[in-house]
């Protein structure tokens, strides 16, 4: 009897195991020959909590990329592989996003997305707190007032990750060299508040590190202590939403971020757009030769 089980058990392993082969082949044929060997049948993602990561998923769904797999990893790990498969003349594809010190380092280029599955265009918000205006006035003013175009913010990204500089450095030296922009962020005449220490939350993504750096260090100049906190997306929208940061300045709306928006919307006060023209998508070296998300199933 224990005999029988044991064929039956091992006839059991067989066939399964066949099925499994067969089915893998059958994977297998169905990719063969098509460009998705050309990208190891990968897209380098970054943190899995980002905007751009749930519109690449739904772009694979869309788009039919059967086979493919979106890796999570982290903004620098993306940046990494970018670089690695550049030196090496390597076909890659990344979620990449404007405005990003990438494209002033190498020559790359978005894939067409004729579904319009990202978006199009998007603008950074700055979010604050209910009570902030009270609290400290002078603060809500200066973040009310931040505005910026995407080549000051690419500026501050490039010396940070091109020149080397730290964050601070880099925020300090902009902060140095523009201050024609930034005295039109100066409160006028608004009092400090009760609240001296402002807590700014932010992921750190290259452009929400130089964003929020910048704005860190105009505050101090106004006279506020300030403290970075540098948490998940999900964590900077609740911690938002519950009063736990002051303010964010790293709201990628309408899209990017419109659904963590819209589950603290009535919580906060949005202070509207401090930089215009960002944008989110797939993005290639230019040496690849196809144009749209759609050659990617070819
Ligand atoms: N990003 C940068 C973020 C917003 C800022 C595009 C990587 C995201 O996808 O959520």
């Amino acid at each position: 009897m224990l005999k029988h089980n044991h064929r039956l058990a091992l006839l059991t392993v067989l066939a399964l195991l066949t099925v499994a082969v067969v089915g893998c082949t059958a994977a297998q044929e169905a990719r063969e020959g098509k460009i998705g060997d050309k990208f190891n049948w990968e897209i380098i993602g970054i943190e899995p909590g980002a905007g751009i990561m749930k519109a690449t998923e739904k772009a694979m769904e869309e788009y039919g990329l059967e086979g493919w797999t979106l890796k999570d990893s982290s903004s620098a790990a993306m940046v990494a592989a970018l670089k690695s498969a550049i030196e090496e003349g390597r076909w890659i594809v990344v979620t990449g996003w404007t405005p990003h010190w990438k494209f002033a380092r190498w020559d790359l280029k978005y894939l067409e997305d004729p579904k319009g599955v990202y978006g199009g265009e998007e603008y950074i918000a700055t979010i604050v707190r209910k009570g902030l205006k009270q609290d400290a006035p002078a603060a809500y003013r200066m973040l009310d007032n931040f505005y910026w175009q995407p080549s000051d913010m690419e500026a501050v990204m490039l010396d940070i990750n091109v020149n080397g500089l730290d964050p601070d450095e880099a925020a300090e030296k902009w902060i140095r060299e523009n201050r024609d922009k930034v005295e039109k962020w100066f409160p006028e005449g608004e009092p400090m508040g009760n609240l001296n220490k402002i807590k700014l939350g932010y992921v750190e993504w290259d452009s929400e590190i130089a964003s929020t750096h910048v704005v860190k260090h105009v505050l101090m100049d106004i006279g506020y202590n300030v403290e970075l906190k540098a948490v998940d997306a999900g964590v900077m929208w609740s911690g938002i939403g519950a009063g736990q940061f002051d303010a964010i300045v790293a709201a990628w709306l309408p899209h990017t971020h419109g659904d963590y928006y819209a589950k603290v919307k009535n919580k906060v006060e949005n202070l509207g757009p401090n930089l215009e023209g960002a944008k989110i998508g797939l993005v290639v070296p230019a040496y690849v030769t196809i144009d749209s998300i759609e050659d990617l199933n070819k």
